[in-house]
């Protein structure tokens, strides 16, 4: 299966490093120049349980040269989703895959927007990785990736890409009910990514301050809250599930918390912001997740300055 991975930061770079691996044919498109130069002439180096590896890879900013796809993965930040599936739009063919795998609400609707739904498929992964410097990542921490139908239909070709990524080593199941495990997804970066992103912690480091679990607590339960009132099955204690990959993932700083250190946008308004949005559809509020989305967008801004 020919896939062309759209996005070439950590995570673009750990699903398309591990497909490569075992013998897939990936081309990561990505628009950071030094990144993707990097990657197509000294290959990815990818570093795991302390080992760097270098996988030869394809890596281009041209989409176009990637030629035609049989699935396409979105890993880009959630705020260039739209113009990633505009550019995408060139690799398309009559039975190409458009798979989401990035964090956040939103997601399906831009995609949805330019290609036909009966294409897209949605997803999580619990993998954590960090981008080192250009053309090298971490892996730093595991769990397990859902991918599903828009119509819940457990389908062939759902089976054949979990298939795929389970012989690179991403443990993945085929869920009928997509929508609610990125919900679930949702509440995890919900409760980590801001506020490692303001206190400079790791994500596990989070759960060794009786602050920061307060916290936690408070910005999980009001989303668990607004997941519950608009019918979305949640499994077990969320705020337990949010521990749990917080402890995972203990050495990895959370996508947001990268953003922060390399001083760059926030995918808050897909997560945090996300959830005052939901919430106040149903007629509630979420001043946990207002107050700590207002402390991000003030801070993001001044990065512009
Ligand atoms: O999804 C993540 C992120 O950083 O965005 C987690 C699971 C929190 C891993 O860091």
């Amino acid at each position: 299966m020919k896939t062309v991975i759209m996005g070439a930061g950590a995570m673009g770079g750990l699903f398309g490093g591990l497909l490569t691996r075992v013998g897939g044919e990936v081309w990561l498109v990505g628009n950071k120049k030094e990144q993707v130069d990097t990657i197509s002439s000294v290959g990815l180096t990818f570093e795991e349980k302390g080992k760097p590896q270098i996988i030869p890879m394809k890596a281009t900013s041209d989409v176009a040269s990637a030629g035609k796809a049989d699935l396409v993965i979105f890993f880009v930040k959630t705020y260039d989703t739209g113009q990633a599936v505009s550019d995408a739009l060139i690799l398309e063919k009559e039975d190409t895959i458009f798979l989401t795998l990035q964090n956040g609400l939103g997601n399906e609707e831009a995609i949805c927007k330019a290609v036909d739904r009966k294409k897209v498929m949605l997803g999580i992964t619990g993998h954590g990785a960090t981008l080192l410097e250009p053309g090298r990542i971490r892996h730093a921490g595991q769990g397990k990736t859902f991918i599903g139908e828009l119509d819940h239909r457990i389908t062939d070709r759902a089976l054949r890409i979990a298939q795929m990524f389970c012989n690179a080593g991403i443990e993945t199941e085929v869920s009928p009910n997509i929508h609610d495990q990125v919900w679930q997804k949702l509440l995890v970066n919900v409760g980590i990514n801001a506020l490692t992103a303001l206190t400079g912690l790791k994500n596990g480091q989070l759960l060794d301050y009786p602050e920061t679990l307060r916290l936690m607590e408070a910005l999980v339960s009001e989303a668990a809250e607004v997941a519950k009132k608009k019918g979305i099955l949640i499994e077990g204690n969320p705020i337990e599930k949010v521990r749990k990959i917080a402890e995972a993932t203990r050495g990895n700083r959370s996508s947001m918390g990268q953003d922060f250190d390399y001083k760059r946008r926030t995918e808050i308004d897909s997560i945090n912001g996300a959830i005052v949005r939901e919430a106040k559809n149903l007629g509630i509020s979420a001043p946990y997740n207002q107050m700590i989305t207002d402390l991000i967008k003030v801070i993001e801004n001044r990065f512009q300055i």
